[in-house]
């Protein structure tokens, strides 16, 4: 692979594939997707994709066999080790805001659980031996890890472990295995990380506008465009109660010189409450609409 090209690692299939592919898509970088092909390259980027078990993603970014990786939190840390950490190989640049779900610790419903210090003896079942380790020893409780690679949820009723330690996200599966949470170790979400060395120019330059697009469409969703009329001297309240709104556009409106059309962006999302109170301050005609991209 020649240093002016860029690789990036998403999962193959599983929970964030499908948000990786319409994130890059949303970002302009369109790919052939062949599940039969380890590598695709974009149409008209020096960008490949690669398209890998989660598990391996850390492990090839460490490693420069790609430079850019799409990975959850939690598999991030279990194999590299703790992310603020300006020690680790791989740094993450941009918390991408979906895969989210929490690791936890869970507990058969009739167990008592007073603190951690009811963990001191226990056996504990998990997937993440590392982070449970690594938040063990931090405080300090002697318990026994059981490594399981999948169905960690089954471990207490089969005698193999007293609680668990698994991701959970709705808390259904916890439920109907007799389960409760009893303890978050880590808030997780995917990630877009990177190997922390600096790479050639024209990578460090692809990173920066793929970087800038992502930017410019997470900074869209949370974003709404709104118009409203209003009477002229009700302009400098109404626009006091747009949230996060910067200057305003203020249009005269044709055969009515009372009146203006307010146009702004909300730099967060605008709820029927401020809506009712535009109105009451004197706003008519309101309209609030989704913001695709937005460039600064
Ligand atoms: O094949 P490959 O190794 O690539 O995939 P995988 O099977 O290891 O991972 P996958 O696709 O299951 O998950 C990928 C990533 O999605 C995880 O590493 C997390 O970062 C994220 N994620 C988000 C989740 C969940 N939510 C989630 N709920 N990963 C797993 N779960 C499982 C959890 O283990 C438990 O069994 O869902 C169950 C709990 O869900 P609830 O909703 O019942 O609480
Ligand atoms: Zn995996």
């Amino acid at each position: 692979m020649s240093d002016r090209n860029l690789r990036l690692a998403i999962q193959k299939s599983g929970r964030l594939s499908e948000k990786c592919r319409d994130l890059l898509a949303q970002a302009g970088m369109n790919f052939e997707f062949r599940t039969d092909r380890l590598i695709s390259r974009a149409r008209d980027q020096a960008l490949e994709l690669m398209l890998v078990r989660d598990d391996d993603i850390p492990g090839f970014v460490k490693n420069q066999v790609s430079q850019l990786g799409i990975v959850g939190l939690n598999v991030l840390e279990e194999k590299l080790g703790p992310s603020h950490n300006g020690d680790n190989p791989v740094e993450i640049i941009r918390r991408l805001g979906f895969g989210r779900c929490r690791l936890s610790l869970a507990v058969p419903k009739a167990m008592a659980f007073d603190g951690i210090s009811s963990l001191s003896g226990k056996r504990i079942a998990t997937s993440y031996p590392r982070i449970l380790q690594n938040y063990l020893k931090a405080n300090e409780i002697s318990a026994k890890v059981v490594e399981i690679t999948g169905s960690v949820e089954v471990a207490p009723s089969i005698g193999i472990a007293d609680l668990i330690c698994d991701l959970v996200s709705t808390g259904a599966t916890l439920e109907s295995n007799g389960l409760r949470e009893a303890t978050v170790l880590l808030e997780s979400e995917a990630v877009l990380v990177r190997p922390r060395q600096e790479l050639s120019r024209a990578q460090e330059d692809l990173i920066e506008k793929l970087l800038a697009r992502i930017d410019g469409l997470q900074k869209a969703k949370s974003s709404k465009y709104i118009m409203m009329n209003a009477p002229r001297d009700a302009v400098y309240r109404i626009s006091q109660l747009i949230p996060g709104m910067e200057r305003p556009t203020i249009l005269p409106l044709m055969s009515d010189d009372s009146m203006v059309a307010i146009h702004a962006v909300a730099s967060e999302d605008v709820f029927w409450e401020t809506i009712e109170k535009l109105k009451e301050a004197g706003a008519s005609s309101i309209l609030v609409m989704p913001i695709e991209k937005i460039i600064a």
